[in-house]
């Protein structure tokens, strides 16, 4: 249907009605872009990055023209070094509590059985800074399952926490004393054996890159940017809960909570993602206009968008390409918008019918930390 010429839809009378019925539905298929469709820019830009090696690139939202991000597009996030690591010198271990401990190069673990997933990854952080609106992409991650590593070590009994250190280091300050420190992050023994949890040497096909943990990284599906380590250097078991930096003093989120009537401040760590949604594009054809966006974070049942101040309308899910961990991508037709500007907001609902809060819920508002920016997005846009 794409293919039939303007001038045939205009002589063809009676059956282009039914060509541009086609072309109207085939919008549930968001991507790539079809010839002639402009995209129109968001009024609202993300203000410039004040910290270009700790984010090295981010999502353009209007870009958006692929299921998978292009590793070329992929954000990255660095809060230590960035290191430079020789895969020919390269191994990483595991130990603490465990019964064998193992040294593996990255040839052992290419050895080892492959498993692939396709996981959108958030920086908890993203939308919770003017100039980071970008934090999420998505690929196809490719690696060996964590869990037969760990029973291959062999967990004693008392290993609880599973501890993943990167190369990355920096010095951590708490009150006059300034330590060295790795990049670590843990999860209990029960999270770290899930079936879905990758040791991850290959992104979208490619060897991993290297602002993406090249040669291995963690890849843990349904969890935040933050839980899933690069430059993975080694992994620990041990017999008590682990308190980094980035578990228990910042990606921590600080929020006011009303128990009863009294004021409790809750300060939780930031762990698996959060159901969210936001606008990607208004794409134009012609005279046809339609939004198109991205929702993610829980199982998804539906999308709703508002256009200024008028009711929530269903949005359409494109389900030519899916998967758990990945974000779902939706579109909506948007008949005769009227010239001038206009506010685009979508909110996600689950399939356990939770909303996707708006800016305004005390969840969000309340909230005194930027992590865990799930709130509804507005974009602005003018229509010409
Ligand atoms: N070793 C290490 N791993 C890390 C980080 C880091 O700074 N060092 N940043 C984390 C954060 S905050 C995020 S959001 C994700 C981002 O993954 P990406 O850079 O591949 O997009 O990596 C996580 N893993
Ligand atoms: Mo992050």
């Amino acid at each position: 249907m794409h293919r039939i010429q303007r001038r045939e839809l205009l002589i063809q009378g009676s059956a282009a009605l039914v060509a541009i019925a086609a072309l109207r539905a085939s919008r549930a298929y968001a991507f790539p872009t079809q010839a002639g469709e402009d995209v129109v820019p968001w009024l609202d830009q993300p203000t410039e990055n004040p910290d270009p090696v700790g984010i090295q690139s981010q999502l353009v939202w209007e870009d958006l023209n692929s299921w998978i991000t292009p590793n070329d597009k992929f954000f990255s996030i660095s809060h230590f070094n960035r290191p430079t690591i020789d895969e020919k010198t390269w191994s990483m271990e595991i130990g603490g509590m465990v019964k064998r401990p193992l040294k593996l190069t990255l040839a052992d673990i290419r050895a080892r059985p492959r498993q692939e997933v396709v996981f959108t990854v958030e920086c908890s952080g993203n939308h919770g800074f003017p100039f980071f609106t970008g934090g999420i992409g998505n690929a196809r991650w490719a690696g060996t399952p964590l869990a037969s590593i760990l029973e291959e070590a062999g967990v004693l009994d008392q290993g609880i926490e599973v501890v993943f250190f990167g190369t990355d280091e920096s010095e951590v300050p708490i009150r006059d004393v300034k330590m060295k420190q790795n990049f670590a992050r843990s999860m209990s023994l029960a999270d770290a054996m899930n079936p879905d949890n990758l040791l991850c040497y290959e992104m979208n096909g490619a060897a991993l890159p290297a602002p993406n943990g090249f040669p291995l990284r963690l890849i843990a599906p349904g969890w935040y940017g933050i839980a899933n380590v690069k430059w993975l250097k080694r992994i620990e078991v041990r017999d008590t809960r682990f308190m980094s930096v980035m578990m228990a003093r910042d990606y921590v989120t600080i929020r006011e909570e009303d128990h009863n009537g009294e004021t409790v401040w809750a300060e939780t760590s930031v762990g698996r993602a959060l159901l969210k949604s936001a606008p990607a594009k208004v794409t134009r054809k012609g005279s046809d206009y339609a939004i198109v966006g991205a929702a993610w974070g829980a199982p998804i049942d539906r999308v709703e968008v508002q256009i200024d101040q008028a009711p929530w309308a269903p949005a359409t899910i494109d389900h030519s390409e899916e998967a758990e961990h990945a974000w779902k991508i939706w579109s909506l037709p948007w008949a005769n918008p009227s010239p001038g500007e206009h506010t685009v907001t979508s909110r996600a609902v689950s399939t356990t019918g939770q909303i996707q809060p708006a800016m305004d819920d005390p969840l969000i508002a309340k909230k005194h930390t930027y992590w865990e920016s799930n709130g509804q997005v507005t974009r602005r846009v003018k229509i010409a």
